[in-house]
């Protein structure tokens, strides 16, 4: 882990990243509860909102909507993605833009990575990884390792009961702070203490909350209370704020929760 004390993605040491590559991994099913939401247009004006740190897109969203929002908002380029069509013998996230082309071609702050930890992919995961981080290093960018443990090896595991095991998650969010990421993003494990669980094992490396599948704004706000009190920096989110026809209550009630 890095120190990146300039970098825009943080705020008071903690961050919000709006997550919008949902049409890539979901497909355009996740636009449906707010139609609206399959124009970038309308969310990166969302983006703008001050309690959000980033907003993390892929390489074509990012080409041809962000010259316009640069002001608004930090760009976290999410080098990485797959789609929910292809049928895979295991997960596999293939890297599709590189760290240089992020930063000098399309004006990235920050670089994301999906990890599927426990795939029988995983090897060829950590060396794009590892081409990843020490490319970031260069460009001085922080790496964000969206840290997902997937696949055969926690499927035929007895000790792990799904891929939201806290244990699992522990594991998973380990291997960021041994591989580099400077913030490592997991599914949120279900309770303050499984969160100080996971977090007993992430050093000074930045942990944030993943979204998950909608939910009501109480139900969503007490899992980011729990996160934060449990010591976490925050949370990159989707379907919770673009799924929403007006996210600005919710957005303003997260900017009291996650910084001071
Ligand atoms: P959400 O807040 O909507 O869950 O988004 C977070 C995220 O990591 C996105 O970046 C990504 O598209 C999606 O979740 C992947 O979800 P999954 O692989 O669990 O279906």
């Amino acid at each position: 882990m890095k120190e990146h004390p300039n970098s825009p993605i943080f705020r008071d040491g903690n961050l919000l990243i709006l997550a919008y590559d949902h049409g890539l991994e979901h497909g355009p099913v996740d636009f449906e509860p707010n139609p609206a939401s399959a124009d970038p247009e309308n969310v990166f004006e969302v983006a703008s909102h001050s309690a959000i740190t980033a907003i993390a897109v892929q390489k074509g969203t990012a080409e041809a909507y962000y010259s316009d929002y640069e002001n608004d908002v930090p760009l976290l380029l999410k080098l990485n993605g797959s789609s929910s069509l292809g049928e895979r013998d295991d997960y596999y996230s293939p890297k599709q833009c590189t760290v240089e082309y992020a930063v000098e071609e399309l004006g990235a702050d920050a670089v994301g990575y999906t990890m599927y930890a426990g795939s029988d992919h995983e090897d060829e995961m950590w060396k794009e990884f590892r081409e990843v981080q020490e490319e970031a290093r260069e460009y001085d960018v922080p790496v964000v390792m969206w840290a997902y443990p997937r696949g055969h090896g926690i499927e035929h595991k007895d000790k792990y009961e799904s891929d939201t095991d806290p244990d699992v998650i522990a594991y998973a969010a380990r291997l960021g702070l041994e591989l580099g990421a400077d913030v490592v993003k997991c599914k949120y494990p279900g309770s303050k203490e499984d969160t100080e669980k996971v977090l007993r094992n992430t050093g000074e490396m930045k942990f944030v909350m993943s979204g998950g599948s909608k939910r009501s704004d109480e139900a969503f706000l007490n899992d980011v209370e729990a996160t934060i009190e449990a010591g976490g920096n925050g949370l990159a989110v989707g379907r919770n704020i673009f799924q929403r026809e007006d996210p600005e209550g919710v957005l303003d009630k997260l900017e009291g929760v996650i910084y001071e």
